[in-house]
């Protein structure tokens, strides 16, 4: 695919902005400013800097969503999959689900994040020095006026040394600047101003600030109680919830950076070690395929896998509830288990 004349794409790019940003699209949108000044060029530079971007676009605000429509819903609905008359689907409630691993023979962790972001900020590449700080000290008092049971701290990066920082990095207290992809976004500018991270008594939860969206609120926990890491996840999400103004839009759901993102903004995975469908990735893609999951790397998005270790989580994140990303996940994993336990018993665990 050629990007038309005029438009600076990579010969080699196969991203989706160059996919639908077509010159026509491009000329009745370039002019255009979102309330936070935000433009077109801005929310494109990664995808022209980046022609192996996927995507190629990000969102400066929640308005973003509206002022580039014509580049952003055609994106959305192919990146998602979605059908004619595609809408957000709410719900998020407490569910009971078996342990799907309980002697952890499998399952390393459960890990299960949602993105949010605070309607009336500018979203995390298109934010001041003074709107991070300020949007730091918004949700440190939400976390100051959390209950009881949710209660924890927050360390901003700000206050640590160079050692201090790297111990937590260490105990995945911490993050470390964004993706060349997010660079070029300027979701890492001014970093560490601004960031930190906030981390329950009980360690399940934690909640990053001022990364690639607002918040990235994170429930882990060690196996496979994926029933048990969501239930948290909910009290958490609620309760910020409670005192902070996400930026929703009732048909694309919470909005985020990415575009990728948006809907449930949520990604429910574990880490689990398949070391006999590691040698039949073709069925364990199936598998996932069915059940709507995707496979990445142990380290994550454009990682490889480590020894056997695979980070499996929802492929669908729009047009379906957060109640059944974990329904698919839960059905997934079962299946997944299945394999790898009969695989492993008919050539014994390790062996060739
Ligand atoms: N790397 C960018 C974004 C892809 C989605 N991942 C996010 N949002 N972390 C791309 O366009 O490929």
């Amino acid at each position: 695919m050629t990007a038309e004349p005029g438009l600076p794409f990579h010969v080699t790019s196969c991203s989706k902005i160059k996919q639908y940003l077509t010159l026509k699209r491009y000329n009745d949108l370039k002019e255009i400013r979102t309330p936070s000044g935000y433009s077109l060029d801005q929310a494109i530079r990664s995808g022209i800097e980046n022609p192996d971007s996927n995507i190629g676009i990000y969102a400066g605000d929640m308005e973003s969503y509206d002022c580039f429509a014509p580049v952003l819903l055609p994106i959305i609905e192919d990146y998602h999959h979605l059908d004619p008359g595609w809408s957000h689907k709410p719900g998020l409630q407490e569910v009971v689900l078996p342990d799907l691993d309980p002697e952890q023979r499998f399952i390393r962790s459960s890990r299960i994040r949602v993105a949010r972001n605070l309607g009336k900020f500018p979203f995390s590449g298109n934010m001041t020095p003074d709107q991070r700080l300020e949007l730091e000290k918004t949700v440190k008092h939400a976390f100051r006026n959390l209950p009881e049971k949710l209660s924890g701290t927050y360390t901003a990066f700000t206050d640590l040394n160079e050692k201090q920082f790297h111990a937590l990095l260490k105990k995945g207290l911490a993050f470390r600047k964004g993706d060349r992809f997010m660079d070029a976004a300027g979701i890492n500018r001014d970093y560490p101003l601004g960031r930190g991270i906030f981390t329950s008594r009980d360690n399940i939860i934690r909640v990053w600030v001022n990364e690639e969206d607002h918040l990235r609120i994170i429930a882990q926990s060690p196996g496979g109680d994926i029933a048990n890491v969501f239930n948290r996840l909910i009290q958490m999400i609620k309760a910020l919830g409670d005192k902070l103004d996400f930026a929703f839009d009732p048909k694309k759901g919470f909005l985020t950076t990415c575009p990728t993102n948006i809907g449930t903004a949520m990604r429910a995975g574990v880490h689990i070690h398949l070391e006999k469908l590691e040698q039949n990735l073709s069925f364990l893609e199936t598998i996932t395929r069915d059940h709507h999951l995707q496979i990445r790397g142990t380290g994550g998005e454009k990682t490889a896998v480590e020894k056997a270790v695979f980070d499996i989580s929802n492929a669908r994140r729009l047009g379906i509830s957060a109640n059944t990303i974990l329904k698919d996940l839960h059905g997934g994993l079962q299946a997944i288990i299945q394999a790898e336990q009969k695989s492993r018993s008919f050539s014994g665990p390790g062996l060739g």
